[in-house]
């Protein structure tokens, strides 16, 4: 990258969050969206209702992202995942999941400039946002590491499992949730089962910040609801009826976020993981 494109890229970051921070004043002293009325009205999921679920095809191009697969596997991206637009991607993470447009551009933008790619005139396809150790990373909650299965489309269906027995607290309606601390936990079982199981396993500092952040949806977008992320994170479909659970007019801001995801990163203890398998 030339030292020209280094440069305007300091000031797009500086811009965005400075943008971003004005967005979340302006969620504090705007009311929030009703209850079914998150997903904007010409949006697919609005008014509660997805289109139709269908499982990926042969040749269909999938990610290590739960939530984007999860978006093509009901046709909000191309249903064969190929050839789609940063921008389109923009959009459509903000209707589905009330991110601030910020985010909405950050990451599209992240994932272009990793790529090598132009934001604004370019296209990928899912798979290609799996290049390791851009943001896919070792130690992640729903995929084994990729040195061990190279093919990161796919949830690995026993530790999604694991993830989801972690949930210690209780929903409004008595079902189960899952808790910062709980999240820390998980994360702290994967760092140190992968780094057991995976020769080449690498970890620092900034990759275990996406990790926390990309598993800190869980707990803001879906508040954390086991009935709400079980089909999300083992089929990749929508529940009946969700929304996103922030409902803040402009959208989850990169500042407001980062209030979930330092407590759960600060949580993670691996150290005290090692000690109880050596105790039992
Ligand atoms: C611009 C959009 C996005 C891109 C480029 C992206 C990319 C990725 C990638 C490459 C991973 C794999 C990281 C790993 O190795 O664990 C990932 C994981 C994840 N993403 Fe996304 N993502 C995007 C949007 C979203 C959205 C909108 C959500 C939630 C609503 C989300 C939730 C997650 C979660 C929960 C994981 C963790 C899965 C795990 O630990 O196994 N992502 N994402
Ligand atoms: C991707 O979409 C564009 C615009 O619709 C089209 O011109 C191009 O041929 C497509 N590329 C592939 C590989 O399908
Ligand atoms: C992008 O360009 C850099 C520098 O030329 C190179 O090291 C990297 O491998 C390229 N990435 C991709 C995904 O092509
Ligand atoms: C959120 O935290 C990350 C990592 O600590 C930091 O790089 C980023 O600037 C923060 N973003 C905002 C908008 O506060
Ligand atoms: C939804 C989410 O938090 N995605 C994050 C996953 O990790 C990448 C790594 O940069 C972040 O940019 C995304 O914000």
């Amino acid at each position: 990258m030339g030292i020209l494109n280094k440069v305007t890229g300091v000031f797009i970051n500086l811009f965005v969050f400075a943008w971003d921070f004005n967005l979340f004043i302006l969620n504090i002293l705007t009311p929030s969206y009703k209850p079914g009325h998150v997903v904007p009205a010409h949006a697919a999921g609005h008014a509660l209702s997805w289109p139709e679920y269908t499982p990926p095809k042969d040749g269909d191009s999938r990610s290590a992202c739960p939530m984007l697969n999860a978006m093509a596997n009901h046709g909000i991206l191309p249903h064969d995942g190929k050839n789609i637009t940063f921008k389109d991607l923009n959009i459509k993470i903000r209707q589905t999941f009330n991110f601030a447009p910020t985010f909405c551009f950050f990451v599209p933008k992240f994932a272009a400039d990793f790529l090598n790619r132009s934001y604004w005139t370019d296209r990928f396809d899912l798979a290609e946002l799996s290049l390791h150790n851009a943001i896919e990373h070792d130690g992640s909650l729903t995929r084994q590491d990729a040195a061990l299965v190279p093919d990161q489309a796919k949830p690995d269906l026993g530790l999604v499992k694991e993830l989801l027995e972690e949930a210690t607290g209780t929903m409004a309606d008595g079902s189960p949730r899952l808790t910062i601390p709980d999240l820390s936990r998980a994360l702290s079982k994967r760092r140190v089962a992968a780094k057991k199981t995976n020769k080449d396993y690498t970890e620092d500092f900034f990759h275990n910040i996406f990790g926390s952040s990309n598993s800190s949806t869980m707990l803001t977008l879906f508040g954390g609801s086991i009935a709400d992320l079980t089909p999300m994170l083992t089929e990749e479909r929508f529940s009946e009826n969700w929304e996103p659970r922030v409902r803040s007019r402009f959208g989850l801001t990169m500042a407001k976020f980062n209030a979930t995801v330092i407590p759960v990163e600060r949580g993670v203890n691996t150290k005290s993981i090692v000690q109880a398998e050596g105790e039992a």
